[in-house]
């Protein structure tokens, strides 16, 4: 019998998803933050429109919030890093003994704080290079093709699950090195991003600051082989350059997040990285000077710092 995917977080990859798993006829809840939101959502028509180049589809798909009493069986975790743990502690005690919990959040360090949250669920990390942003109110732009690697750190049985994102035609794939992906991305993430918000540019702006680039790769490097991931730290300057020239013309995420005055997911990304440094006492100078600078220039705009 068919499994409901219960998304909590009605943004931009939530939105994306229900979209494409209600496009596939799978059955699909938005679980909302609360009853106003779900009043404005239903008022508005209880649909996602998904919006690809200048073709926009809107999908019925039924809301409710974390206090509705439906047992969750797949939960897919669609929130912001910083808001997964609390918002999936409202759900645990709708979770069925054996659920399934996919969580999207880029960097790390929330998804251990989410499984220590719900330790019966099997918690499935995610690490997704795909794009999209909410244009208005239940409208999401699906902004950049991607991939989306899925895995289990203590169980590497491909789930059940994968035959409905399939389906749904999301590019994917099953990993026994998630851990891998999350670490490299993350990486990839502080020696781009934080640059790019210091030095309010574009992607592509980073070729004119290639020493800083060069340093903070070969700390990154050392760091991950320290965290026991030398996978990760293969090539990994060589990547971060190809990344910026790929997307030279973009914004990075965290740019756009400071540019909008919007909360950064700083403590998953260049945070956690210096916090793993002074964990394994692994000297990584340059991290550390630039967490400070990012933490500066954050709260010069009013913004939070964690
Ligand atoms: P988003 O801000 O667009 O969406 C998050 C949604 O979660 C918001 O609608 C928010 O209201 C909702 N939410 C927060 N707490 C909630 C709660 N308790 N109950 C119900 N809803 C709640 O974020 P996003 O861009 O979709 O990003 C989600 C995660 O995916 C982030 O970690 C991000 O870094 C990662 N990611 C995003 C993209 C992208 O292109 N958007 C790509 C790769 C990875
Ligand atoms: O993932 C990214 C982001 O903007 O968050 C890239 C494009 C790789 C830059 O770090």
């Amino acid at each position: 019998m068919a499994v409901t995917w219960h998304i909590l977080g009605a943004g931009s990859l939530g939105s994306l998803w229900a979209a494409r798993l209600t496009r596939a006829d799978l059955s699909v809840r938005l679980i909302l933050r609360d009853e106003a939101r779900l009043d404005v959502y239903q008022a508005a028509g209880s649909c996602v429109t998904l919006i690809e180049g200048d073709v926009a589809q809107a999908y019925p798909v039924e809301a409710q919030t974390a206090t509705h009493r439906e047992p969750v069986e797949r939960l897919l975790v669609a929130c912001k890093a910083y808001d997964a743990e609390q918002a999936v502690a409202q759900l645990a005690s709708r979770l069925t003994p054996y659920a399934e919990v996919i969580l999207l959040q880029n960097g790390l360090g929330s998804q251990d704080a989410v499984a220590a949250r719900v330790p019966h669920a099997r918690c499935i990390f995610a690490s997704s290079t795909e794009g999209a942003f909410m244009e208005s109110d239940w409208r999401v732009r699906f902004a950049g093709h991607g991939f989306t690697w899925l895995g289990d750190v203590s169980n590497p049985a491909a789930p059940a699950l994968l035959q409905d994102i399939r389906a749904s035609g999301i590019a994917h794939e099953w990993t026994p090195d998630i851990l891998t992906r999350l670490w490299r991305k993350l990486a990839l993430n502080c020696a781009v991003n934080p640059l790019t918000v210091l030095h309010a540019c574009r992607n592509g702006g980073l070729l004119e600051q290639g020493c800083e680039v060069m340093t903070l790769c070969a700390e990154l490097a050392k760091l991950l082989e320290c965290c026991g991931q030398p996978a990760a730290a293969q090539g990994l300057h060589d990547e971060v350059l190809r990344v910026i020239h790929a997307t030279a013309a973009n914004y990075s995420s965290m740019y756009q997040d400071v540019a909008h005055g919007r909360r950064t997911e700083i403590s998953y990304l260049s945070g956690y990285a210096c916090a793993a440094a002074a964990r394994h006492h692994c000297p990584a100078p340059h991290l550390q000077q630039l967490q400070t600078r990012l933490t500066t220039h954050l709260a010069s705009k009013g913004l939070r710092t964690d």
